[in-house]
């Protein structure tokens, strides 16, 4: 039985941070960063079931063409996928009532709508890279007992390509679902590893006012390759939602809308639309057949 403080549900009997109940929840379930995001995917659906919120995680659960999906906002951060991931693992295979894990698991099919920078002059702002890889800066897997799903080569590699310092989070390769990812491709979409930094400034080699470990890391990054990957773009969520539905027996991929290239120094001059476009796009493939 999971105690009250391992398990921690509100007074409604919702889950703590995310303050959903387990019929909310569709098995398709779309996050997206920003919280605003949430009602630009929402408005496609043809009814809106559940819109519930607390802090930064919205929640809207609708049909679309007759399928159930779950828009949900993440927040900035792979901290913050370690909440939502447990969280929606929780309302899917933890009975609340008895506070212990389901006889039959079910499986959630996890696609994020994300904004990224690209790291290649070719790949250009308001494309769409699908992340075949995620790439994680960010620690929070090295947390749970995760050995055998990383690609331990690649990270020797990499870490030996940049002189990776000792003291930053140990690098780890981590792949999407292959059925899930097939479902989402298409000639629109671009395909690559994507890197999930713990930060937004010194973590993705930007800066301002403070000097950096390593001034040259975007560039080794821009020109490491290992067999036939090369690493295509930053962000800061998908390594950990890979790793974590991985582990949890769940299917993630991420979608980035690429808005801005860093080797161009370039912006989107229209990253709402470019969004807005990827939305349809995900919505389409995943109510598709
Ligand atoms: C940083 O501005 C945020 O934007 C990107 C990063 O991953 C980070 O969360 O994604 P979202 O637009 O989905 O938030």
């Amino acid at each position: 039985m999971l105690e009250a403080s391992e398990l921690i549900l509100n007074a409604d009997n919702s889950i703590y941070h995310l303050n959903l109940l387990p019929e909310d929840i569709a098995d398709t379930i779309i996050v997206v960063g920003d919280q605003n995001r949430v009602a630009q995917v929402s408005k496609y659906f043809d009814t809106i079931e559940v819109k519930k919120k607390k802090r930064e995680f919205y929640t809207h659960t609708g049909l679309l063409n007759g399928k159930l999906i779950t828009v949900l906002s993440t927040g900035i951060g792979a901290d913050n996928i370690d909440i939502v991931l447990n969280e929606l693992d929780a309302l899917a295979n933890i009975d609340f009532n008895s506070r212990t894990i389901k006889g039959e698991f079910k499986q959630l099919k996890i696609v994020r709508i994300g904004t990224s920078g690209a790291i290649q002059a070719d790949i250009p702002v308001d494309s769409f890279v699908l992340s075949e890889y995620a790439l994680g800066f960010d620690g929070v897997l090295h947390f749970y007992k995760c050995e055998g799903i990383f690609d331990e080569d690649f990270a020797k590699a990499f870490v030996e390509y940049t002189s990776w310092s000792a003291r930053k989070p140990w690098p780890y390769l981590v792949k999407s679902d292959d059925s899930l990812r097939d479902k989402l491709s298409s000639n629109r979409i671009r395909y690559g590893v994507t890197i999930t930094n713990c930060g937004f400034y010194g973590p993705q080699g930007r800066k301002l006012r403070l000097d950096l470990q390593d001034n040259t890391i975007n560039n080794k990054l821009t020109s490491f390759r290992y067999k036939e990957l090369r690493i295509t773009n930053l962000e800061m969520e998908s390594s950990a939602i890979y790793g974590l539905s991985k582990l949890m027996g769940h299917q993630a991929v991420s979608l980035n809308c690429i808005i801005a290239n860093r080797v161009l120094g370039e912006f989107s001059k229209n990253p709402l639309q470019t969004i807005d476009s990827l939305i349809r796009y995900a919505l389409e493939k995943l109510t598709d057949g």
